[in-house]
């Protein structure tokens, strides 16, 4: 589709302070024309919105645009970093694309950036640092921190911009992200835009009333300061100072701007909550028609009124065009949800010779490798530096590759998962550990909703890998739990559970290079059962594919983990007293599920049994059942057997902890009894 010319005003997207008194008309005029697109194409949005032509919502950024607008016009597109909200159309106008596109993404057309997957605002452009934010508010912070890191690690002088309204503000992501910034001395200017709503609660509803939000920054020990609503060009002043010092020094700021949310929260609120008089206050405040006059003053009302209706032509011609763009097609869809395998990385065929190993021991010489071999992988999570983690997986990484590839984390996993999210989507490869699994629930949104998505909503790859030590060894129900039915619900995630020293081996590298978010499951109980022999194994990619364990024809049994070693146990058991020979397979990846040689061996064996450790209600066991009773022609010839953990917590004390979950003697029992 061919977009319509711009007006040549809007060729220019940058912005120096030194312009404003340098050639103060043409700057003004400038900066009014982005200001006066933003506002007049926002509220096109809003009417096609009422007229049924846009679907889902409009959030406005009507009265943000005197901030949004000379906040990313001062910003170096080429390497600074920025997620915008949904108050900051006009930034996304002033990041780039031409607005035809930016049509294309209200309308869902098929053209729009995200595949019309996501609408509204949700969208960015990650090619150019541009993040696209999610709904979940706050969420957006710690990205932009692993974003910005990551140019900053490529070696450029970037800056990292973080917005968030006075309702985020009391977001755990917030909070937890401005710590670790200033921690990190991240260059980041925090953004909280304050309009003194968060949709229908005043903010005496939301904090302490007198708070004042910037002083917050003292607490994370940054410096913070207050800009109030009113001249762009003053903002754009003060704003330059604060980027100019972020970038600097590398550390952190935060800037609370008092802003105007004018159409209310969005375009179906009827704002009949805002106090007396309260929607004129905000009308009288906005700078927008002072700026307008103010530059009329300088550059005549006759260039002040050809602009506007230079830029509403602009505008009209685009919605015109962009209504034409035909409507998304689902084919492709499904293929899209992640990212595409990539060519094997060119290991070294190291080492060459076995090694005895633990499983703990092989994951350390897995990552070893990585680091040694890529210099894009990072390490991090909580005490993995110089304590070598919970596990000593990481045992000696920080002595040999030092602080900036092997760090310690704070206790923010949703940060710090965020900013691994953000280096991940800038160009590493980080691998996160969490010190056991059941903390990355304290995750689960960038996990599920950012970093699974990610692909599937902007085309951008997040090559991430989240290590999992999980599987109950007498710790309770906090620090024990099995959770891949509970992530694996959700699209767009990959997930590997090696049960032997070089199966981990092998699942850490291949993990590591592939170009999705992926869960390594450890069960804790197989860190240290004893040494194996390790070695580099050219077909370490087997590890995406079950193994199968032992043959036999009475029936298919499929279980992973730790669940193998028991299995096993179990069929040689069966074998010797029962004459009953059990074809064993170790599922080994259990996203993307591959039945592709399980199914075979059921049609075979007729019977199948599914064990696993976790809980059988919702387990994992029901999906693999469920997939191979549907791909079967004929009928089975006993009911699927699914041996899995009860339905509780995990329970502590170890007479307890062994009768909740499957144990030799239960699952022999188990069989026997269907077997009969
Ligand atoms: C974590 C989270 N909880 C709830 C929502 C639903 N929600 C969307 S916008 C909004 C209000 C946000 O207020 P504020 O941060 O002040 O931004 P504003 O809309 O005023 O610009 C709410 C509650 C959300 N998007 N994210
Ligand atoms: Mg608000």
């Amino acid at each position: 589709m061919a977009f319509p010319k711009a007006p040549a005003i809007l060729d220019s997207h940058d912005l120096s302070v030194a312009q404003i008194t340098e050639d103060p008309t043409e700057t003004r005029l400038r900066i009014y024309a982005w200001m006066h697109l933003a506002r007049f194409a926002n509220n096109r949005l809003l009417e096609l919105f009422r007229q049924g032509l846009i679907r889902g919502t409009v959030t406005g950024g009507q009265g943000n645009e005197w901030m949004i607008v000379p906040l990313t016009l001062l910003a170096d597109k080429k390497k600074d970093v920025i997620s915008l909200t949904h108050r900051d159309f006009g930034g996304q106008l002033v990041w780039g694309r031409h607005l035809c596109e930016h049509l294309n993404q209200y309308f869902a057309n098929a053209d729009s950036p995200t595949h019309a997957r996501e609408g509204n605002i949700h969208y960015g452009d990650p090619a150019n640092h541009s993040l696209p934010m999610i709904s979940h508010l706050g969420a957006m912070c710690g990205p932009v921190l692993g974003a910005t890191d990551s140019q900053r690690r490529f070696g450029r002088d970037s800056v990292g911009f973080a917005f968030f309204g006075d309702g985020s503000s009391s977001t755990g992501d917030v909070h937890e992200a401005m710590n670790l910034a200033s921690l990190m001395s991240l260059p980041i200017v925090f953004v909280i835009e304050n309009n003194g709503y968060a949709y229908s609660t005043p903010t005496d509803e939301q904090f302490q009333q007198g708070t004042e939000l910037w002083r917050r920054a003292a607490g994370y020990g940054m410096e913070g300061l207050v800009i109030d609503c009113g001249d762009p060009c003053d903002t754009a002043t003060a704003l330059g100072s604060v980027i100019d010092r972020v970038r600097s020094t590398s550390r952190p700021m935060l800037v609370e701007v008092k802003t105007l949310r004018l159409r209310g929260h969005a375009a179906y609120d009827t704002c009949d909550y805002l106090r007396p008089g309260e929607a004129d206050k905000f009308l009288a405040a906005d700078p927008l028609p002072r700026f307008r006059a103010s530059v009329a003053a300088l550059a005549g009302a006759g260039r002040v009124d050809a602009l506007d209706a230079e830029i509403v032509k602009f505008v009209e011609e685009c919605i015109t065009a962009t209504i034409a763009v035909p409507r998304p097609s689902p084919a492709g869809m499904e293929k899209d949800l992640f990212a595409p395998v990539p060519a094997a990385f060119p290991w070294k065929p190291e080492p060459a010779a076995p090694e005895n190993l633990t499983m703990a021991q092989a994951l350390n010489a897995a990552l070893r490798k990585l680091l040694a071999e890529r210099p894009e992988s990072i390490v991090l999570g909580q005490d993995i530096a110089t304590y070598g983690g919970a596990f000593k997986v990481t045992e000696n990484l920080f002595k040999e590759f030092g602080r900036s590839r092997v760090f310690n984390t704070p206790l923010a996993e949703s940060a710090c998962t965020g900013y691994a999210i953000g280096l991940a989507v800038g160009g590493h490869r980080p691998v996160e550990e969490f010190q056991f699994a059941d903390f990355a629930t304290e995750a689960m949104t960038q996990i599920t909703l950012n970093a699974a998505t990610f692909h599937f909503r902007s085309g951008a790859s997040c090559p991430l890998v989240l290590r999992m030590p999980c599987g109950a060894v007498g710790l309770g129900s906090f620090h024990s739990q099995e959770l891949e039915s509970v992530f694996l619900a959700m699209p767009g995630i990959k997930a590997l559970y090696p049960s032997d020293p070089q199966d981990a081996f092998n699942a850490l590298l291949a993990a590591s290079e592939d170009n999705n978010p992926v869960l390594l499951f450890e069960h804790k109980g197989l860190y240290r059962r004893g040494k194996h022999p390790v070695k580099w194994d050219p077909a370490y990619r087997g590890i995406w594919h079950p193994k199968r364990v032992r043959e036999g024809g009475y029936a298919t049994l499929v279980t992973y983990g730790e669940m193998v070693h028991l299995a096993a146990e179990v069929c040689e058991y069966l074998a010797s007293e029962y004459e009953t020979e059990i074809e064993l397979f170790d599922l080994r990846c259990l996203s993307p599920l591959d039945l592709s040689q399980i199914v075979p061996s059921v049609e075979k064996t007729g019977r199948l049994i599914v064990l696993h450790e976790g809980r059988r209600t919702h387990g994992f066991g029901a999906e693999v059942v469920a997939r191979i009773v549907e791909a079967r022609l004929t009928p089975l010839k006993a009911p699927p057997l699914r041996i899995a953990a009860l339905d509780l917590p995990v329970p502590f004390a170890h007479e307890l902890e062994a009768a909740f979950r499957p144990s030799k003697d239960g699952v022999i029992q188990a069989i026997t009894g269907w077997i009969s």
